[in-house]
């Protein structure tokens, strides 16, 4: 099972990288992307992440775990505990957005970013994705709301792109006028 040891941090070289198209699904492919869902979901589980130091994780993409591969996982559960959001998605590309944004009030951490960097992150409030899932097929996403958020983040990891990259360094806590809060 994967846990923060298996998680580059800041400042390793793959996390600037724009990671490759995986050509062939093949059954290691099939087993990293699994082991990167099962990550996110072990982390939050109380007594799992307790017991392996696991911080938790909504998204992860294939480059945080030093893969040069353009996948990613997404685990999202609601509050009775039933997966919310639940994807593992290989060469996903975005293929619309709005003009309007959002971002989470409190702004956005990262498991590659040991420290906390504060300021609102901008994304797009829907967004549609094109993916191929494990066993090959094609599929769409339309997302709005968090998924879309997780979705953006970790899209931004596919091409060496870190959530603080988005911070206004001047205005770190003002959004842009198209921007509403995800409450
Ligand atoms: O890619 C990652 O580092 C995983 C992030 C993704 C993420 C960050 C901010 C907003 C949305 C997604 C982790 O999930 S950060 C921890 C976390 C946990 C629950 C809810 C939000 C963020
Ligand atoms: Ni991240």
């Amino acid at each position: 099972m994967l846990t923060m040891e298996n998680i580059v941090r800041d400042g390793h070289p793959m996390l600037r990288k724009k990671v490759s198209e995986v050509a062939e699904i093949d059954a290691q492919t099939i087993a990293e992307l699994k082991s990167m869902r099962e990550y996110l979901i072990n982390s939050q589980d109380p007594e799992l992440s307790e017991k392996y130091s696991l911080r938790p994780g909504v998204g992860l993409a294939a480059p945080q775990i030093g893969l040069d591969k353009r996948m990613l996982a997404i685990y999202a559960e609601d509050e009775d505990g039933n997966p919310e959001y639940d994807y593992m998605l290989i060469n996903p590309k975005v293929i619309s957005h709005s003009v309007n944004e959002t971002y989470l009030p409190g702004g956005e951490g990262c498991l590659s970013v040991d420290e906390e960097i504060e300021g609102i992150v901008q994304r797009k409030k829907r967004i549609r994705v094109s993916a191929e899932t494990i066993d090959g097929d094609k599929i769409e996403i339309k997302a709005k709301g968090f998924l879309a958020v997780i979705l953006q983040h970790e899209l931004d990891h596919l091409n060496g792109v870190m959530f603080y990259d988005h911070i206004d360094k001047n205005e770190p806590f003002e959004p842009h006028d198209n921007a509403q809060p995800l409450e």
